[in-house]
Order: structure tokens, then C-alpha cells, then sequence
């Protein structure tokens, strides 16, 4: 089969000014016009405002290719464009072929008979997204609103592209057009491989023998023959087909013997094989793991549950939120890949959601997913919204749905495929949504179960449909904001309704899929995008990259609420950093001990697509912020946690998620914050697998005068020293009331060939000591941490090499009181 390739650098024109420059593809318009110096650095202050015209314009993307007579002249010649941003027509020396309006799809034109041998000129005319979703808009017969945000871009729920291209909460509205994937033209007058999907299924019951039940489509532009073989671990088959002209698909079915189990992070290893397909024309890759994926969603004695079970295993959901890796989609490299899901990989997570007003993500990031054992919770990408429901829609989205299921189907990390992003809520969001609510969720139905849903039972019939996220089941339309006994929930009433962290403890959800709390970015960040003059939160700047109305005002007065006020922008940043790690380590170590009524806990946000506060434990810059350092602790397979109940009793939990139970020794000692120690108990134990331990309990004194002057430290010693040392502490009152007194914190740099190792000393306690490192492309093996007197914290840095002296004048080091 001829294959080109049309990647390179074509020529962008602005079709109004007839203006060109070159532009690389895949790419998009708005970095092609930063690199060609058009354009100001849309992250920079709030340059984001003066740019939105450029989603208002058209576009034009051309370029030019030779095609031989045998191109020229092959009967079965088609280009695909597998991700064009949005609404496009596309030319072909000059003569309009071909048009499309989905970004979420594979568009395939015939060009058989259409190219010249010698050179051909194609063109891609991207039309204005905002204007093509405003005429849409113009044409509805009743209202069909979206949700808004402070920078936005009106309609974006009429057209099928990124639904946070046009703002978020989080996010710019920067309204790109491009391509994102390499456009191709293929030729064979016979059969090329269109889809390949393979359902694994065990053959027994001990999962030792395996089915891989295979389905191939073909196109052929002529009837003929062609074989087929199949490869996969040792086993092999072969078949000859008659083939029709026309669309058709095969089945194969080979059996496996004893593959080696896929498991997900922290289980076991994640073993690929390779399932090769050959026909006489073309051929596939793709790697598959073994493993089976439940998700039971069954009723039980608390309302109904929500737990992912692996290999007959029930597995805890650890993990995040995924949102873009940029808002500008020519930065999405592997390299970003990499750095975002290795930093999850590296936090002890093991599942991300693909949040549905995103994209369905590049075939390298399930990759990664696969290997890294990050198992996948997949949205449609249908968010916050109210959706169109008349026929063009829901052809557009089936095209798009059946598309992505048959890419994606062969995943091992592919868990659950979920209809979309809280949809159920806009049911009761907007005053027309209130007041003809019937004709609102038939129209949900007919996109969500008739047409999504149906895509998925179909194609994907062996994994998990779960209409919404939050959602208590199919047809049912209840607040899974605030019930926390069905289905996942989106917890928000901390974060959006400002209750106290405590609130965490007043629900125990079956699988928390959504909640957080927002931070600033590090100071090494917001000077990316702010001039000194700007270092002030409530300065235009720091305003701009605010995008939730209250941010700015909840982080402060939760400051107020636990610390002492702030005496600087720098410590105003740090507090908010500390407290956002505070806020979700309450949530997650409360939810976990709640195993098995609880069984998953994902908070928003794993990553930003620009500098910005937001919820996000990585900085844009990819540097992991404290509560990502912490989420490396609260998410480890075993946690030790400490707990003051309401009754006033201290309780100490060993949650083990591992399939094996862990012994070990049990202190727990009582500190003043004065340096003063007293052990309360130290005993040897044992903790159960897959259970949560009660290991101690006791009372707790009320006296303020104990309260704010005493805090518990407790560690557990795993007899196997090859599994780390366990260590959690408890303040009894806000730390704003704690007697913390300012620390004198000793580092000593030893660095030995590449290794720097930082050892930190503190006279009396020093709490979220937190290290910074501006500029420096590493990480520290911990971090936001307690120092303890007599107990040396030693720290290794991982990264670039950095010289002593550097290191020296470089680190930043903080901790409460110590500013
Ligand atoms: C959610 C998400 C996003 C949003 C976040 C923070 O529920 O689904 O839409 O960014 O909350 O408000």
C-alpha cells in the first residue's frame, strides 16, 4: 500500500487579510502565529484578552505534494484527517471535495481518481469556531446553555471541539484552530485494515487460558483475497478471506495460555503483548494486557457501591482528575506525556479520569497508561452542559463515539467508559432546564444512552457504562453532589460552599470522583506571567489567572480560618499551598479508612493547561506542588493515619491496600511544641490485607491548655526493611491556635558521584517544611514535611545535576511560622 505522509510545515493564511505564515502540522494557529511573532505570549499578564479575535477569524492551512501516476491513477485512494479543530472544508487543487465538523473524529475523503500526477495543493479552511457555534446557535427552536466562565467564548456546546478551548474555570479561552494528528494519504485498490478491536476474555476460571476474540474491519476498493495472520505471545493463525468492495469485517479468535496478569500500579507488574496483524496489504500493532476489569455497581446495605475489581481483585482507586496537558494543543508532546502521568505513576496514584470537557487523549497517553499501570476512567467529552439533541447532532456524535471506542477499545488500562461530566447537574442549573425539565432529560437520553451509551454496549460490550460522573446509575437524575451513598460523587461542598475541612468527615462516598481545593502556582511560576509590580493577589494579574469568581476570596479566608494572617505575597502563596495539601489529605485519609464502603478517591486536578491558580497539584510547569508531595504519602499502598473522633478520642488506622498483611512496630508519642516528648505506646502489630486496622485508641484531654500546646507523632516500623517507615502526625486544635514557635532548620549538602543528599535538622518541630528550588528541573524524595528534634529528615534530589555552592544559594526553605 502507498502511504504519504503530509506532515510539515504547511502555510496558515488568515483568510480575511489573506496574511500567511508557516505552520507546522499537526499544530495549531495561535502557536504558529507566537512563533512567527504575530501573536504576544497569550500566558503572559492578560495578553489572553487582546487574542480573542483570532477565534473569530477563518482560517486556511495548505500545502502542496507530488503524487506518481501509480498514486494518481489507484483506485483505492483516500486521505484521512484524524483531528481537525473544528468546523473545515477541505480543497483539493482548488475544488472544494470534502467538509467536516467534529475534532473528536477520523475524517476519511476518497480521492480516487481525483489527484494529477505531479504536484497537488490541499486546503484546509477552519472556519471561526465562535462564529460557526453562534450560527448554530441563532438556528435553535429553545435555549441550550452551558455553564459560563469569566474569559469564554459563547456556544461551545454546539460544536463538537474541546469543550474548554472556550474558558473554564481553570482555563483561558484561547479558540485554536489546527490539526493535531499527522494527515495521511493512503493507496491500495485493495484492502486496508480500518479498525481492530480485540476483547481479551479468560477461557476458565483461574485466568490462565485466554480468548482474544478479534475484529477486523477491511476496506476493499475492489473484491479480491486476501489472508490474514494473527500473532500474538506464541500463538498464530492464518486465514484467507473473498473480499467484497466495500466495508467488511473479519473475525478471528486466538487462545492464549498462561499470559503473564496485567495489573494496575502498585499490584503487580504491567506486562504488554504484542497482537500482530498482517493482511496482504497492510498491517496493525497494537499492545493488549491480560486482565479482567470489573466495576460493580451493585445495591448494598449503604445505597449502591462503585468498586473496580482487577483480576478478581478489589482494587482502591487512587489518582486524579486529567484536564489538557496545554491549552495549546502543539505542546502536547510525548515529553509532557511522559512528565505528567510519570509524576501520577510516582504519587502512588493508579487511576486518572479523562474529565470530559477535555479531549479524548493521543493514543501515547493510554500508552503510558498501559505501562505505568495507571488505570483509565474515560469520560465523552460532553461537560457541564446542556447538549443538542435534533439528528445532525446525534449523527456527528455517533460517528465521533463509535470512532473512539473502536481507537481505544484494546487498552488494559481502560477501566470504564462514563457518558460525560456533569450533565445531570445542568438538568437543574439554568431557569429553562428548571422549568421544562422533561423535555431537557429527554433530550440528555436520546445523546447520552441512545446514542452513547448504545455506541459503547455495542462495541465495548465487555467494560463498564456509567452514564455521568457523579452519578448514581442509568436513569437516575439525583444530586450525586451531596448524597454520598450511591454511585461516585463530586464532593464540592468544601471547595464551591466554603464549609470546613471537617466536612470531609460528614460523608463517607462510594467513590469519590471529584473534590478539591486550590492553590497558587509556585513563586517560580507566577513569575512567568507576572511583573513584580503585580506580586499582590488581588493585582489585575494575579486576578486574570484566577478563574473561578471566588478563588482568590475562599483561599484567603480559609487561611484566616486556620492559619495565622499572612505577612507577605510569598508566605500568602506558601500558606495556600500547604492548605490545599492539608484540605485533601483530611479527605483522603478519612475516605480510606472508610475501605470498603468507600472504594476510590479522585481529586480535581492532576495538571494545568497554563500558569493559574487552580486545583491542580502540578504546576503548569510540571514541578509538583506539597499536596502532590503528599499524595506521594496519603496514596501509598499503606497508610498510617491519625485521627481525633468527634468524641474527643485519638484513633490510629494502618489502611493496607497490598494483598498481603504487614507486621511491624507501632509508636505513637505526644510532643509539645516546645521540643518536649513523651511516648505513649509502643507495641508490636499486625495489619490485615486489603482491610483497615484499628491499631490504638484512646482519650484525648480537652484542656486548651493541652490542646494548643501538645500534638501526636506516631510511626510504624515494617519489619520487612525493605518497605518504608510509616509516619503521620496530629495537631489537636487549627494551627493559628498551636503554639508553633519559628524553627532554626540546619541542611547539610553532602553530594557523593550524581547523588545530593540534603540533611535537615530542627531544634524544636518544624512543621510543612516545604524546599524549593527555582529553575531546577528535579524533584525531592520528599517533601512538605514535619522535622522532629533529634530526628534528622534526610532528603534525596533527583534531576539535573546541581553544583553545592548553587544549591546553597539557591534553596528555598520554609516552614509554618518560619517566614
Ligand atoms: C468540576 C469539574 C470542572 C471544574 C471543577 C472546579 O466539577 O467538573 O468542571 O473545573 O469542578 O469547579
Amino acid at each position: 500500500m502507498d502511504f504519504l505522509d503530509l506532515s510539515g510545515i504547511w502555510t496558515l493564511k488568515q483568510i480575511k487579510t489573506g496574511e500567511s505564515i508557516p505552520c507546522p502540522i499537526p499544530g495549531d494557529n495561535i502557536s504558529a502565529l507566537l512563533a512567527a511573532e504575530k501573536i504576544k505570549d497569550p500566558y503572559y499578564a492578560d495578553n489572553e484578552l487582546e487574542l480573542q479575535w483570532i477565534g473569530r477569524e477563518d482560517w486556511s492551512f495548505s500545502t502542496s505534494f507530488d503524487a506518481d501516476e501509480d498514486l494518481a491513477n489507484c483506485p483505492g485512494t483516500v486521505l484521512e484527517l484524524p483531528s481537525v479543530d473544528t468546523v473545515f472544508e477541505l480543497r483539493l487543487n482548488g475544488e472544494l471535495i470534502g467538509n467536516g465538523n467534529n475534532a473528536f473524529t477520523k475524517h476519511k475523503f476518497n480521492l480516487t481518481g481525483l489527484l494529477k500526477t505531479g504536484t497537488n495543493e490541499i486546503e484546509i479552511i477552519i472556519r471561526s469556531p465562535e462564529n460557526a457555534a453562534m450560527e448554530l446557535k441563532k438556528s435553535l427552536s429553545y435555549p441550550i446553555s452551558h455553564m459560563s466562565y469569566p474569559v469564554q467564548s459563547e456556544g461551545r456546546n454546539l460544536i463538537r471541539k474541546t469543550q474548554c478551548h472556550s474558558g473554564w474555570d481553570w482555563g483561558p479561552c484561547l479558540m485554536v484552530s489546527g490539526m493535531y494528528e499527522a494527515p495521511v494519504i493512503k493507496a491500495s485498490p485493495l484492502e486496508r485494515i480500518e479498525s481492530l478491536r480485540c476483547d481479551l476474555k479468560p477461557a476458565d476460571n483461574g485466568l490462565k487460558r485466554w480468548e482474544a476474540n478479534i475484529s477486523l474491519e477491511l476496506f476493499s476498493a475492489i473484491a479480491g483475497e486476501t489472508t490474514v495472520n494473527a500473532e500474538c505471545a506464541t500463538v498464530r493463525l492464518s486465514r484467507t478471506y473473498r473480499l467484497e468492495s466495500g466495508l467488511q469485517t473479519v473475525n478471528l479468535q486466538l487462545i492464549i495460555d498462561n499470559p503473564d496478569l496485567w495489573w494496575p500500579a502498585g499490584f503487580g507488574e504491567q506486562p504488554l503483548y504484542c497482537l500482530n496483524i498482517t493482511t496482504g496489504n497492510d498491517s496493525i500493532e497494537k499492545l493488549i494486557g491480560f486482565r479482567t476489569a470489573e466495576v460493580i455497581t451493585d445495591s448494598d446495605k449503604h445505597g449502591i457501591g462503585m468498586v473496580v475489581r482487577i483480576n478478581c481483585k478489589d482494587i482502591f482507586c487512587k489518582g486524579a482528575n486529567w484536564i489538557p496537558a496545554d491549552a495549546l494543543p502543539s505542546r502536547h508532546t510525548k515529553k509532557r506525556y511522559e512528565d505528567l502521568i510519570k509524576s501520577a505513576a510516582d504519587a502512588n496514584m493508579n487511576m486518572l479520569r479523562v474529565w470530559g470537557g477535555g479531549k479524548y487523549e493521543s493514543d501515547y497517553f493510554y500508552e503510558l497508561c498501559d505501562r505505568l499501570g495507571i488505570m483509565v476512567w474515560q469520560d465523552f467529552m460532553f461537560a457541564c452542559s446542556i447538549y443538542p439533541a435534533d439528528d445532525d447532532f446525534l449523527n456527528n456524535v455517533k460517528n465521533e463515539v463509535e470512532y473512539q471506542v473502536k481507537r481505544l477499545q484494546h487498552h488494559p488500562s481502560l477501566v470504564l467508559w462514563c457518558g460525560n461530566n456533569e450533565n445531570v447537574g445542568t438538568l437543574n442549573w439554568f431557569p429553562e432546564t428548571r422549568e421544562n425539565r422533561d423535555r431537557y432529560i429527554i433530550d440528555y437520553d436520546r445523546l447520552n444512552e441512545g446514542v452513547v451509551g448504545k455506541a459503547v454496549k455495542t462495541l465495548d460490550p465487555g467494560r463498564k457504562w456509567w452514564s455521568s460522573s457523579p452519578s448514581a446509575g442509568e436513569g437516575d437524575y439525583s444530586d450525586c453532589w451531596h448524597d454520598d451513598s450511591k454511585g461516585d460523587m463530586h464532593y464540592w461542598s468544601v471547595w464551591h460552599e466554603g464549609k470546613p475541612f471537617k466536612s470531609y468527615y460528614e460523608v463517607t462516598p462510594r467513590f469519590c470522583s471529584e473534590f478539591g481545593f486550590q492553590s497558587f502556582s509556585s513563586m517560580e511560576t507566577i513569575k512567568t506571567f507576572a511583573d513584580e509590580d503585580q506580586f499582590n493577589i488581588t493585582s489585575p494579574v494575579m486576578e486574570h489567572h484566577q478563574r473561578n469568581d471566588r478563588g482568590n476570596s475562599i483561599i484567603i479566608s480559609t487561611i484566616s480560618r486556620y492559619f495565622r494572617f499572612p505577612q507577605s505575597f510569598e508566605e500568602t502563596i506558601y500558606l495556600s499551598r500547604i492548605q490545599q495539601a492539608m484540605a485533601i489529605k483530611t479527605a483522603v485519609e478519612y475516605w480510606r479508612t472508610k475501605r470498603p464502603v468507600c472504594m476510590g478517591s479522585l481529586y480535581w486536578q492532576l495538571n494545568d493547561t497554563w500558569p493559574v491558580a487552580s486545583w491542580s497539584s502540578l504546576d503548569y510547569n510540571g514541578s509538583w506542588k506539597p499536596l502532590h508531595y503528599s499524595a506521594k504519602r496519603f496514596y501509598a499502598p499503606h497508610l498510617l493515619t491519625i485521627h481525633k473522633t468527634q468524641d474527643s478520642r485519638i484513633e490510629v488506622k494502618l489502611c493496607n491496600d497490598s494483598f498481603e498483611p504487614i507486621s511491624g512496630e507501632l509508636t505513637v508519642e505526644e510532643w509539645g511544641y516546645n521540643g518536649s516528648r513523651r511516648e505513649v505506646l509502643s507495641k508490636k502489630i499486625t495489619a490485615a490485607a486489603e482491610a483497615v486496622s484499628l491499631l490504638e485508641s484512646f482519650p484525648v484531654p480537652a484542656e486548651k491548655s493541652f490542646t494548643n500546646s501538645r500534638f501526636y507523632h506516631t510511626a510504624f516500623t515494617p519489619d520487612n526493611n525493605g518497605l518504608q517507615i510509616l509516619e503521620n502526625s496530629l495537631m489537636l486544635e487549627s494551627p493559628k491556635r498551636c503554639r508553633i514557635k519559628k524553627t532554626n532548620i540546619d541542611i547539610d549538602i553532602k553530594q557523593k558521584d550524581s547523588e545530593t543528599i540534603l540533611t535537615l535538622t530542627a531544634d524544636i518541630p518544624a512543621f510543612n517544611t516545604v524546599l524549593e528550588l527555582p529553575g531546577w528541573k528535579g524533584r525531592f524524595s520528599e517533601n512538605n514535611f514535619t522535622i522532629l528534634p533529634n530526628y534528622p529528615k534526610e532528603i534525596l534530589l533527583s534531576g539535573e545535576d546541581i553544583d553545592k555552592n548553587d544549591l546553597k544559594k539557591q534553596l528555598e526553605v520554609h516552614s509554618l511560622r518560619n517566614f
